[in-house]
């Protein structure tokens, strides 16, 4: 009896809390994306997420479930002001050389953004969510991809091989 009362309760608790980061994603998204089904389940439940902070307000700015996985994500990194900003591929995070470092950061429009590969983890490209810029798959230290964010925006971007244990990053552009 009681078990089945814990059970039922957890799948309330599981379904409730897919179905508000389903309608955050909706919401943030407008219905333009219909390519990813990143919802952030069914990924071989290796899901080490020590801290717990990715709730936190932080501006406003509403990423829905895109950092949940994201074992490096701690808030947007304040980086306006700044003509040009590098983002390391390659970092440590997500169980190994797995991260964009740091995985999220704020820019004023006109900004390029630098990736430069640490050569760590295998290899890694830099594929924006919207198509908008995409690099190649690459493995070698020092390698380097930029763009230039002319316009407003929050653009999310991932590496392909290692999307799913956490390799994302978020470009949000004032
Ligand atoms: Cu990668």
């Amino acid at each position: 009896m009681s078990r089945d009362t814990r059970l039922d309760r957890r799948t309330f608790v599981k379904t409730t809390a897919a179905a508000t980061a389903l309608s955050a994603v909706a919401g943030c998204l407008g219905g333009s994306d219909g390519s990813t089904d990143d919802g952030g389940d069914g990924n071989g439940g290796d899901d080490g997420g020590g801290d717990d902070d990715s709730s936190g307000g932080d501006g406003g700015t509403d990423f829905g479930s895109w950092f949940d996985n994201v074992g490096n994500f701690d808030g947007v990194a304040d980086h306006t002001g700044e003509s040009e900003v590098t983002v390391t591929v390659g970092a440590q995070g997500n169980g190994g050389a797995f991260a964009f470092a740091p995985p999220a950061i704020r820019v004023d429009s006109g900004t390029t953004v630098v990736w430069e590969w640490t050569g760590d983890g295998g290899t890694h490209n830099v594929v924006a969510e919207d198509g908008s810029f995409e690099s190649d798959l690459v493995g070698s230290p020092g390698h380097t991809f930029e763009h230039a964010f002319d316009s407003a925006g929050t653009f999310k971007y991932a590496c392909s091989p290692h999307k799913r244990t956490g390799m994302k990053g978020a470009v949000v552009v004032e």
